[in-house]
């Protein structure tokens, strides 16, 4: 009993430390873990492939048209972007490759805006590779019957059960129909639900197809940073046409946006130890000179303006004067734009941090639950204490956490980020493990040094006064009677006495 009491603290302490150390510095183990997983995994070789790819800022050509791409339907594509449709109603547009596709993996980034000023747009855009070019059609734009597969970006809600705008990605091997009023929910193979219209900075959709499986990433544009990727939705043992045409298109109806294109690049990707496909033939000599002549009337064009304009602007040097000064709203709209980015990389990096500390809790539960079955069979032969059990795993964290921590505070303080409030903090955690694990020690040393007062003493009762036997008891009420008896008589004699008298 007594070895019961004296461990209750110990334990409890052990207890309640294990959560709160496991809380501490787990990152950089988990990090490790990835880095280890990661480091494993082969990724693939990568190659841009400028004939099936545009961007800006020279998208467009003096003729309206997109080297290597060509557009139809309301498409307008211009320097720095292509508008597939412009923001009124029942439009129709898309843009295609030229050339047929032949790599068997690839890799398509796609950037967009979405925008427009109802609180709802439609249709959406879609980006496709399939077997023909679907020039013209009901399907954001596109044909429909299509063989291969689209990532539909759907704006509006057709089914009304305010799933929209969301990403659906639907196969199809050239029977099927676009289930339109359901929103292609009952053909979808994978479908994430994002906003992707008015977003601060562009949105970027991340297309993989890698030994048959289609992975869609998605950056939904509230930061600047071009990797901050998310997971949409990956399909597996997904089989697509070898050859195809990549293509993008959008369509609007009673409602409209601005559906426009910022870039879109290819790679193609080849799995590590094969060769990867040999670079196609060159450029027809026509399209090399039609390119040389345009990127000379280009050049002299830009010569041109830029003389003209040090005419004009004899004192200016470099950047215009509107883009060298922002106005009061403009500012306004910055700070919030920023201030919010902030608040968004501050939340994700809580839920990673989350996320790291109830992985290595639930590593540090299995650990303890192993320790606790071994230790418990030796407690059984009376040879291992509790308390000395618990205060070994105790100290194990401690100096494991206290070892995080300096290692932790070196590296902030090296990569020049450890700021006084973290260092601070730092210190105080340590000087708080500190004091606990002195009393803990404490509390184990003094329970291990002293065995021979592990059975505590109830302190001794004073003696009790001998009790009343039931003879003495007896007498006493004989006695109390037979005097009672005398004093009775006393009085009534002495009463008629006094009768007598008068
Ligand atoms: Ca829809
Ligand atoms: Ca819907």
């Amino acid at each position: 009993m007594a070895v019961s009491v004296a461990l209750s603290p110990a334990a409890a302490a052990s207890m309640l430390l294990l959560t709160f150390v496991a809380t501490l510095f787990i990152h950089r183990s988990v990090a490790e873990i990835d880095a280890g997983a990661s480091a494993t995994e082969e990724t693939p070789h990568r190659r841009f492939e400028y004939k099936y790819s545009f961007k800006g800022p020279h998208l467009s050509q003096n003729d309206g048209s997109i080297p290597f791409w060509i557009h139809t339907g309301n498409a307008i594509p211009s320097a720095d972007q292509v508008r597939i449709t412009p923001s009124l109603r029942s439009q129709r547009g898309s843009v295609w490759t030229k050339n047929k596709v032949i790599f068997q993996h690839w890799e398509a980034e796609v950037t967009f805006r979405v925008s427009g000023r109802g609180r709802m747009g439609a249709d959406g855009l879609a980006v496709w590779f399939t077997t023909e070019q679907g020039l013209e059609g009901p399907v954001y734009g596109a044909s429909d019957q299509w063989n291969g597969i689209g990532i539909f970006f759907d704006s509006f809600d057709n089914d009304g059960k305010k799933n929209n705008p969301a990403i659906i990605v639907v196969g199809n091997n050239g029977k099927l129909v676009y289930d339109h009023q359901n929103d292609g929910t009952t053909q979808a193979l994978g479908t994430c639900l994002r906003d992707f219209r008015n977003k601060p900075y562009p949105v970027r959709a991340k297309i993989i197809y890698y030994q048959k499986t289609l992975t869609v990433m998605i950056n939904n544009g509230f930061t600047p940073d071009r990797e901050d990727y998310e997971f949409c939705t990956k399909v597996d043992n997904m089989v697509i046409p070898t050859e195809g045409f990549f293509g993008i298109s959008a369509a609007t109806g009673g409602l409209a946006d601005d559906h426009d294109v910022l870039s879109f690049l290819l790679f193609s990707l080849t799995e590590p130890g094969q060769q990867p496909p040999p670079p196609e033939s060159d450029i027809p000599k026509e399209e090399q000179d039609k390119y040389q002549e345009e990127f000379q009337n280009f050049q002299q064009d830009l010569d041109k303006k830029k003389e003209e304009f040090q005419k004009d602007h004899p004192d200016v040097q470099g950047e215009p004067l509107e883009d060298l000064y922002e106005s009061v709203s403009d500012r306004e709209i910055r700070q919030v734009f920023e201030g919010q980015n902030r608040i968004h990389l501050e939340i994700k990096q809580l839920h990673r941090q989350l996320a790291m500390i109830l992985d290595e809790q639930r590593r540090y539960v299995s650990v303890i639950t192993d320790e606790v079955s071994k230790k418990a069979t030796n407690a059984e032969s009376g040879q291992v204490s509790w308390s000395l059990f618990y205060y070994e795993l105790f100290c194990t964290i401690v100096k494991h956490s206290l070892k995080q921590i300096t290692s932790a505070q070196h590296q902030g303080n090296a990569a020049g980020m450890g700021s006084y409030e973290t260092i601070q903090h730092f210190n105080d955690i340590k000087e708080h493990l500190h004091t606990v694990k002195r009393d803990v020690q404490n509390l184990v040393q003094t329970n291990v040094q002293n065995p021979a007062e592990k059975a505590v003493k109830c302190p001794e009762f004073p003696p009790l006064p001998p009790c009343l036997s039931t003879v003495h008891f007896i007498i006493f009420i004989v006695i109390q009677s037979v005097l009672f008896f005398c004093y009775i008589m006393y009085k009534s004699q002495q009463e008629a006495a006094a009768k007598k008298f008068f």
